[in-house]
């Protein structure tokens, strides 16, 4: 049997998902929209999809990839997993923790687990040594996880929350299985514009989650370190090749995710696709994409009022159960 995939928004994640999903077997992407059309009829190109407009590529597919702008993501969304389709959701789940919270409770209502969320760092082979070696660590005290990041727009400060500590925020609870009690925040801003952010959050359960972030514009690079009462994981920086010149030893970083992230991107969609064709939705859910985006709007609070905040967080619902694995036993 053949799944017909549409992928709606065709920037730079759609497009690159787009490749990954055409070189499936048993994939057809068969739509393909975005409200810009030459992004559109570039994607459409690649994969022999047709182009067309958002809802009519969500009716003419079994599932649906949504890499459109964020304060789209909620609309086809809900759309998606109101009309019975599989999805995969790029993260955040909306622009607005309002627009996250009727994606959760559309997906609740429809009795069924949907959408897998684009955290694909739980597919990079690095950081899922480190959540392996993490079981074996003994009650873990510390997840700490550094996110330089390239960017050439300078964004408005909430956006680094929602867009990318989110990232680092998914990462700390999976890894420690645990949720965040309360957040302190430090933000500096640099003479050229951009920001550091330094994020430390108190675990349920003990422990902290450290999130060391920066906008800048010279390289690209994510690591992760776990520290237990009985040990530390962490990752190394990516493998490259060392070049000599010049009486000089280097190694390229590169500036963006695409490159660093490149394996995790295509195994999440191989799992993606894994699991459509047996009818099922593992990986990052939508009760995960909401969690960490309550951190994030909290982060954002903490560095507004120059003080811990509270992160309130509901039940976790019941569709969202899971038998726990062995890195999150110790979860209270
Ligand atoms: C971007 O949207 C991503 O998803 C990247 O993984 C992240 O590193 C970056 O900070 C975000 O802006």
């Amino acid at each position: 049997m053949t799944i017909r995939v549409a992928v709606i928004g065709c920037g730079g994640m759609g497009s690159w998902h787009a490749g990954n999903l055409a070189a499936q077997p048993g994939v057809d992407v068969v739509a393909v929209a975005d409200v810009y059309e030459p992004s559109a009829a570039a994607v459409a190109e690649q994969t022999g999809a047709s182009v067309m407009d958002a809802h009519a590529a969500i009716e003419a597919a079994d599932a649906v990839l949504i890499a459109s702008s964020d304060d789209t993501h909620a609309e086809f969304a809900i759309a998606a997993i109101e009309a019975g389709k599989w999805c995969f959701l790029e993260k955040p789940l909306g622009a607005t923790l309002d627009q996250a919270q009727r994606v959760l409770d559309a997906e609740i209502a429809s009795g069924r687990i949907h959408t897998r969320v684009g955290f694909m760092r739980e597919l990079d082979p690095a950081h899922a040594q480190v959540a392996a070696a993490a079981a074996e660590l003994g009650h873990l005290t510390r997840v700490r996880s550094v996110h330089r990041n390239v960017d050439g727009e300078r964004r408005e400060v909430g956006l680094l929350f929602a867009q990318s500590l989110i990232h680092d925020i998914h990462t700390i609870r999976w890894l420690s299985g645990r949720e965040f009690a309360r957040v302190t925040v430090h933000v500096a801003e640099r003479p050229d514009g951009f920001r550091d952010v330094l994020l430390v959050g108190g675990l349920v359960g003990g422990g902290l989650g450290v999130i060391d972030f920066e906008d800048q514009a010279f390289a690209y690079e994510v690591q992760v370190e776990v520290t237990g009462e009985l040990g530390m994981a962490a990752t190394v920086p990516h493998p490259r090749a060392i070049i000599r010149s010049q009486a000089t030893e280097s190694m390229i970083v590169g500036t963006d995710w695409f490159a660093r992230f490149q394996d995790a991107y295509r195994l999440e969609i191989e799992q993606w696709c894994a699991d459509l064709a047996v009818g099922v939705s593992s990986g990052p859910t939508v009760w995960d994409g909401f969690a960490a985006q309550v951190v994030a709007a909290a982060g954002e609070q903490a560095m507004l009022a120059g003080q811990p905040v509270e992160v309130v967080l509901p039940a976790r619902p019941s569709i969202y159960e899971r038998t726990p694995d062995p890195i999150r036993e110790d979860q209270p």
